[in-house]
């Protein structure tokens, strides 16, 4: 394959309720939206990184100066023998992954596209509604949290996740664990606490939760596996797996028992796949993050968690928790047995609804070979 042009598009989507973790509240999304175009057709897709350096270092901005000056100009109009030959265009570039797989993502979707086929089979998947739960923030009051709580298990959501963060930890989740019985509980700390702060993670060890994900810093392997020896509660690692090498040091440490996968956050579909095998082989459960993606990177997200590795609730909850409306027209929904199906068709199976797409538009830039 071939691409003749790249587009950049900064587009803003402000979102239906402000989502408040433990390194802030944000009240719309502003991303990098990639368009690669290559045989009459146009692949998708979108950067995770925010406007701020605090999930992770990338920012919407560091992700568009790479693009246009690193990853576009190594993969427009050269020969490629498919997306999992794109990765190696790039490796002189360190880092960036968010940047890197919103471009690959983008040529994954358009290889899909070119085949005429959905790209979960493209991935090694199968179409097949995906499990779905819900990341919940950091709410007013445990009433609140209690309320919003009540809301998703009607509407079908099968896992419950929250936020969480010192001082808002033990209490909220002891409060769903009461009201709410056996439902499947996790917490994501998004590595608020310190190695020193391990008796409050210990007072939610009593707590039956599934997992609690990424308590500590986002690249600190080592004290993440002395802290699991300590807990019987799996420990899940989100942004500490920057990558497949990330994955494999993780678990030959024993920093987790469980890993959150989110392509845009690894570099892309490729790397994904080959941490689903890792895992997969050595017997790790997996289950699909989200980053608040609009329904571009949703549906990536979609598809990938169709592969059979992924055998916990993903974050792929349905389009209006996030956007109303969404950037695209086909609504992802939740069915009542708390799954999400696959859009179907080539590809993703969506793409941007063009005048929505025109109006949310900050910044564009169009590349040719
Ligand atoms: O840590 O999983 C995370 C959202 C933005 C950044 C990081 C995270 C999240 C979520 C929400 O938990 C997942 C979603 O519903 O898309
Ligand atoms: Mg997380």
């Amino acid at each position: 394959m071939r691409l003749d042009a790249v587009e950049l598009s900064v587009v803003r989507l402000p979102l239906v309720r402000a989502f408040e973790t433990s390194f802030g509240a944000i009240a719309a999304r502003e991303f990098v939206l990639v368009r690669a175009d290559g045989g009459g057709l146009s692949g998708w897709g979108e950067c995770v990184a925010d406007v701020d350096p605090f999930y992770s270092p990338e920012t919407t901005i560091t992700a568009w100066h790479i693009l246009a000056r690193y990853l576009v100009p190594a993969v427009l109009g050269v020969a490629l023998d498919g997306p999992r030959a794109v990765p190696a265009r790039w490796r002189a570039v360190r880092g960036h992954r968010m940047a890197k797989a919103a471009l690959e993502m983008a040529i994954w979707d358009l290889a899909a596209r070119l085949d005429g086929r959905p790209l979960c089979e493209r991935l090694g998947g199968a179409p097949r509604p995906v499990p779905a739960g819900v990341s919940i923030g950091i709410q007013p009051s445990i009433e609140a949290l209690v309320a919003r709580v009540e809301a998703e298990l009607a509407d079908g959501y099968r896992r419950i996740k929250i936020k969480i963060k010192p001082g808002w930890d033990r209490q909220p989740a002891a409060a769903l664990r009461e009201r709410f019985g056996g439902v499947a509980l996790m917490v994501d700390a998004n590595a608020a606490y310190d190695e020193a702060d391990a008796p409050a993670l210990e007072a939610l060890d009593d707590l039956d939760l599934t997992m609690i994900e990424q308590p500590l810093d986002y690249d600190d392997l080592v004290r993440h596996a002395r802290l699991q020896a300590r807990l019987r509660t799996a420990i899940c690692l989100d942004e500490s797996i920057a990558g497949p090498r990330a994955a494999r040091d993780a678990l030959d440490i024993g920093a987790c028992r469980v890993i959150n996968v989110k392509p845009g956050r690894m570099g892309g579909h490729g790397p994904s796949i080959d941490v689903h095998d890792l895992a997969r082989a050595r017997g790790i459960p997996l289950w699909h993050g989200g980053m608040l993606e609009s329904g571009i990177g949703r549906a990536h997200n979609l598809h990938l968690s169709t592969l059979p590795g992924f055998v916990l609730p993903g974050d792929v909850a349905a389009s209006r928790r996030y956007f109303a409306p969404d950037l695209i027209d086909y609504a992802i929904d939740v069915a009542a047995d708390g799954s999400v199906p696959v859009p179907p068709g080539p590809g993703i199976g969506v793409d941007p609804n063009p005048d929505r797409l025109r109006a949310a538009t900050l910044r564009h830039e169009r590349f040719t070979a």
